[in-house]
């Protein structure tokens, strides 16, 4: 097979598009550039033991920062300031977003949506982490300081999305409306190559994904479905499998078939995972495989978040698995 790298592939890309600006290619490869950076760090993380543990602060969902939290976003938030090519960004580890008000910047028109280092609590026992991003175009005026309704809109507005995948390789693997494209990172030369081109989710799949050490506390119908899998009759059908690193659990779900959850729970009424930051992302790209991605009452893609850390349970994976899943939620099946 032809070695065609990430940069050659945008390029390509681009090039269907008659009369696109090439703003879009640059947000993908200041992403590019700032994960090759985050993914050296992150595999040298067992040496070099000051990036490793608590920066010793909380963000703004209470959950404490990792060094390398705070690593990874101060890393995508310069590169993508310096290409001058979106004028704002949301980051999960920010209270609110930040614009660019510079002349360059303020004339983008773009805004990038960022989960800089998902799973960062599995940093520390050499457990593959991720990154998220998606981009919108903004709704406010081009030149005038970017405002919070560019940051709330539905994933249906979303122009990209993907991840990058810090595992036993790094991967980056992204979706522009056309399918979903898949690069592995060479580390000897530096360059993320095409490895998994055009990538469809099965229709079906084995896995189910979800912790089960919150099973007393999800309500009866995903605890029906969970004990559907678990059933005599099931056993050779579904197994289980949880990392609890999101981008992991997604990214074997997407290759081999299956179904992540994290549902609503006692404690946590919406769930634990970000609208805006994870599950938006992860709903257009696992569309764009094949796939579907819903709350315990609707398509994640249709949600107009009404904050920007908001929280919703989230379902997400093979076809035919959320389908049924969605059927017991709505107590049509057992
Ligand atoms: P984070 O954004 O603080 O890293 O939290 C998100 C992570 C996901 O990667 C993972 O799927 C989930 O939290 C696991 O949560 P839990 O430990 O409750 O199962
Ligand atoms: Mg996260």
């Amino acid at each position: 097979m032809k070695n065609v790298t990430v940069g050659e592939f945008i390029v390509e890309s681009q090039n269907n598009f008659p009369g696109s600006t090439g703003e879009l290619s640059k947000i993908l490869s200041a992403i590019k550039l700032a994960s090759k950076i985050l993914s050296h760090q992150i595999n040298k993380a067992g040496l070099a033991k000051e990036i490793l543990g608590s920066a010793g602060r909380e963000n703004v969902q209470g959950e404490d920062q990792q060094k390398l939290d705070v690593f990874a976003n101060d890393t995508f938030i310069n590169a993508l300031s310096a290409r001058g090519v979106i004028c704002g960004v949301a980051s999960e580890e920010n209270d609110s977003f930040i614009a660019f008000n510079d002349n360059v910047n303020n004339d983008a028109k773009y805004v990038v949506l960022i989960d800089p280092l998902d799973g960062s609590s599995n940093i520390d026992v050499n457990v593959s982490v991720g990154t998220i991003f998606s981009v919108y175009k903004r709704q406010s005026k081009k030149g005038s300081p970017v405002e919070m309704k560019d940051f709330l809109q539905s994933g249906n507005n979303q122009v990209a999305s993907g991840y990058i995948i810090y595992g036993s390789s790094t991967m980056l693997v992204y979706t522009t409306g056309k399918g979903v494209n898949g690069f592995t990172f060479d580390p000897s030369i530096g360059v993320f190559f095409l490895s998994n081109p055009d990538m469809k989710i099965p229709d079906m799949g084995k896995i189910y994904s979800v912790n089960e050490g919150n099973l007393n506390q999800f309500k009866q119908p995903v605890r029906d479905y969970i004990s559907y899998c678990q059933s005599e009759q099931n056993k050779s059908n579904y197994t289980s499998r949880y990392i609890g690193s999101l981008v992991a659990d997604f990214h074997r779900n997407l290759i081999k078939g299956g179904i992540y959850m994290y549902p609503s729970n006692t404690k946590n009424l919406n769930g634990k995972l970000r609208l805006t930051y994870e599950c938006a992302p992860l709903a257009f790209l696992v569309e764009q495989a094949g796939g579907r991605a819903i709350s315990e009452t609707q398509r994640i893609m249709d949600i107009v978040p009404s904050e920007l850390h908001e929280r919703v349970p989230f379902f997400v994976g093979s076809k035919s698995m959320v389908n049924h899943l969605e059927e017991i939620l709505a107590g049509e099946s057992k």
